[in-house]
């Protein structure tokens, strides 16, 4: 988080233009930081910097990696896991959202959801059967997907369970992290389904496909054929290089926008079917249930959703003066159009900037000014896709779900500012 101290009174009229209540400013205030930083005192005279040289430049440097790790300095940055008592492999580890910037999640912290751990994997003796109803079923190896023509999209994945804690009870506590880190957002490369599934000649009867995977759960989700035919991709790559062994390797069905569950790991099989085949994941599990006991099921597409990071739960106010609150904004609906912030407890809104390119069913950046004058704020962001669906509120999205439901919660999030700079999550 930019944590310049400095006084309220630093900046020109020009950049102190005032957008809504709370302290929000127009966005030209970030360019004003360091004009108002350095009045303010905070940053050291510039005649006092270089005049003897750094430790580090009095010996020669260490030498090559084979492959570069972060800096040692880094090392706290990781994943919080939470697996099961004598299950390691089946439970989840979340990403660091708030310790990260820009949009794109590090392929080692990509968040991880496993039902019965990450399998080993030989890419040499992987197969991918496309079978069912189609003309001619088809085997793929890794070998010759690679010869197929491939797309490179940004994507995020979106476990339908993130932020599920806000839904019920217990999701006050914790940091950012246990809240929303089921959530990253990658370059994915990789084949257009439809590519394979018209090579193999889908029949008209089919509208569904069941997509398993390779792991010791065989993961298996039904898939409508209208998502299949459009932008989903058997993936191969994740940020430049082959997928991560927790991420799917060696392929992954990858559903732009999708609930995280119907995105298969190591992806097996396609079978071709009439109808759902209704298994476990989509029926006890990843569905809604309705006030009137009614479950949603196949309700797959992620609505638009929003989060300011800096600050957040787990990242401290350094006292009153000029902040940039950042966040991420997604939605399965597409790309995203706005954002909108505000510091009043939602009493007055203003437009954030979106750090561009915005990109469809992808994590997107927004920032905004904020003078907080040190007393207790409520802050909160809300985004709109380009479909115009808008971030519902709690109480509103609680009003559509039985008692007690938890998967695709995206409603507005506040988080309360205290007067000592401590960052909270509450409802209004
Ligand atoms: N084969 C298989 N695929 C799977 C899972 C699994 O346990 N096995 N977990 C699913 C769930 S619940 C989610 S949220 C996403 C998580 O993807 P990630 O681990 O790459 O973040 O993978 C989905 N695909
Ligand atoms: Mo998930």
């Amino acid at each position: 988080m930019i944590a310049h101290k400095g006084k309220g009174n630093v900046m020109s009229e020009r950049v102190d233009e005032v957008v809504a209540g709370g302290g929000l400013l127009h966005r030209r205030a970030l360019l004003g930081f360091a004009a108002a930083v350095g009045a303010a005192g905070t940053a050291r005279a510039a005649e006092s910097v270089g005049q003897g040289s750094p430790a580090s430049m009095l010996k020669p440097g260490r030498g090559f990696e084979t492959y570069g790790q972060p800096s040692d300095w880094e090392k706290p940055i990781v994943k919080s896991v939470a697996a099961g008592a004598g299950r390691p492999g089946t439970g989840v580890s979340r990403t660091p959202l708030h310790r990260l910037e820009g949009t794109i999640t590090p392929s080692g912290l990509h968040f991880e959801r496993h039902h019965n751990g990450i399998p080993d994997i030989d890419p040499a003796k992987h197969e991918l059967l496309i079978h069912g109803l189609v003309e001619r079923p088809l085997v793929f190896t890794r070998e010759i997907l690679a010869r197929y023509p491939m797309e490179t999209r940004v994507h995020f994945v979106e476990c339908a369970g993130n932020t599920g804690g806000n839904a019920g009870l217990g999701g006050l506590t914790g940091d950012v992290t246990s809240l929303y880190g089921l959530l990253s957002n990658s370059e994915w490369t990789g084949v257009p389904l439809k590519i394979l599934l018209d090579e193999a000649g889908v029949k008209k009867e089919a509208r569904w496909v069941l997509a398993e995977g390779a792991d010791p759960v065989g993961m298996s989700r039904s898939v409508p054929i209208a998502i299949c035919l459009d932008d989903a991709m058997v993936a191969l790559y994740q940020n430049g290089e082959a997928l991560r062994p927790a991420n799917g390797y060696p392929m992954r069905l990858l559903l732009p926008g999708c609930q995280g569950n119907a995105n298969v790991k190591w992806l097996r099989r396609l079978k071709a079917v009439p109808t759902p085949v209704n298994t476990k994941d989509e029926t006890s599990k990843y569905s809604l249930l309705l006030p009137d006991g009614r479950a949603e099921e196949f309700h797959l597409e992620l609505g638009p959703k929003s989060a300011i990071l800096k600050p957040s739960p787990g990242l401290t106010m350094q006292g009153a003066g000029l902040y940039e609150i950042s966040g991420l904004a997604w939605s399965g609906g597409g790309k995203i159009r706005k954002v909108e912030v505000s510091a009043d407890g939602g009493r007055s809104w203003a437009q954030a900037a979106l750090t561009g390119p915005v990109q469809s069913k992808a994590a997107t950046r927004f920032r905004m000014p904020w003078r907080w004058d040190g007393s207790p704020a409520v802050i909160l962001s809300r985004a709109t896709d380009e479909k115009g669906e808008v971030q519902p509120t709690r109480n509103a999205w609680l009003a559509k779900y039985a008692p007690g439901q938890g998967y695709h919660y995206n409603a507005i999030q506040s988080w309360a500012v205290a007067a000592n700079g401590t960052v909270t999550n509450v409802y209004l």
